[in-house]
């Protein structure tokens, strides 16, 4: 079973800014001014403008050749497959992938601050829209902050345990606890590659890198893990 890992650097090739190439900063944000719950708590219109700006531009992005293999990759490998994304755009889904656990939440969802229910969401949630399930106006994005647990960590934890190929792609490696698969998977044996355009901060910890961008190196791997079917 192989467990794939994506960060930001897998969208950098269709137009989505990563945060480290953007001198950490988002759309000129500081994370600790739009990432946080405290964000949130001290100025919900400037973090629902931030995140309704990010899902606007859903909107002008594509999938790119990274996308499209690993989702080639998953109808050939069914359930021997398993693609854990630190992203919060829909790429993968919109390059074909069928079941992409989002560790950091999506975009396109909304959480409800009162009944706790996520809704599927594409418009803006600054104007304080009315929740689709309880119908009061306490939405937020469904997007895991910094201080906040992700998502399917016990699910994401068993598939690190049981893989016998841990792949990094496209991440820095400085979010935790995503940043620690990689030891997680190792120590149980798997084989462990990362593919990135440069060093990040876990390379140490891969038994192979392959560095370059993610639109060239992603799909030349799919084509060796198939031709050794
Ligand atoms: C938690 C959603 C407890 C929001 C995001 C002190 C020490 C260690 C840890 C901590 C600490 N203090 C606090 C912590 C924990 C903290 C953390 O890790 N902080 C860091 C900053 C030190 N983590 C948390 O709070 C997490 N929660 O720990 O809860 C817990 C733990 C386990 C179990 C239960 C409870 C929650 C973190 C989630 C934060 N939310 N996103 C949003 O998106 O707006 S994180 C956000 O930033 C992204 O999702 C992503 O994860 C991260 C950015 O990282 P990358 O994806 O790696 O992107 P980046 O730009 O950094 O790098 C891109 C890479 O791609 C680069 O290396 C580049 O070279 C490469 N690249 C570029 N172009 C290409 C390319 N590669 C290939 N091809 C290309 N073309």
């Amino acid at each position: 079973m192989i467990v794939v890992l994506t960060g930001a650097g897998i969208s950098a090739e269709s137009g989505v800014p990563t945060f480290r190439d953007a001198g950490g900063l988002w759309e000129g944000h500081a994370v600790a001014d739009v990432a946080t719950p405290e964000a949130f708590a001290a100025n919900p219109d400037l973090v629902q403008s931030f995140y309704d700006t990010r899902r606007r531009l859903l909107a002008d992005v594509e999938p790119n050749p990274a996308h499209y293999a690993l989702a080639q990759l998953e109808a050939a490998y069914d359930d021997g497959l398993v693609i854990v994304t630190q992203n919060i755009d829909d790429l993968h889904e919109r390059a074909g992938s069928q079941s992409v656990v989002h560790m950091h939440g999506q975009l396109r969802s909304a959480l409800c601050t009162s009944c706790g229910q996520q809704s599927p969401w594409d418009g803006d949630l600054a104007p304080h829209p009315p929740c689709p399930v309880c119908g009061r106006h306490t939405l937020r994005p469904d997007v895991v902050w910094f201080g906040e647990v992700p998502y399917d960590m016990e699910y994401i934890q068993h598939a690190l345990l049981m893989c016998d190929e841990f792949v990094s792609i496209g991440t820095s490696g400085a979010v935790y606890p995503a940043a620690g698969f990689v030891s997680f998977a190792g120590a149980t044996g798997a084989r462990t590659l990362e593919i990135n355009l440069e060093r990040s901060e876990g390379s140490d910890n891969f038994g192979e890198s392959r560095r370059g961008p993610a639109g060239m190196l992603v799909p030349e791997w799919v084509d060796e893990v198939l031709a050794r079917r």
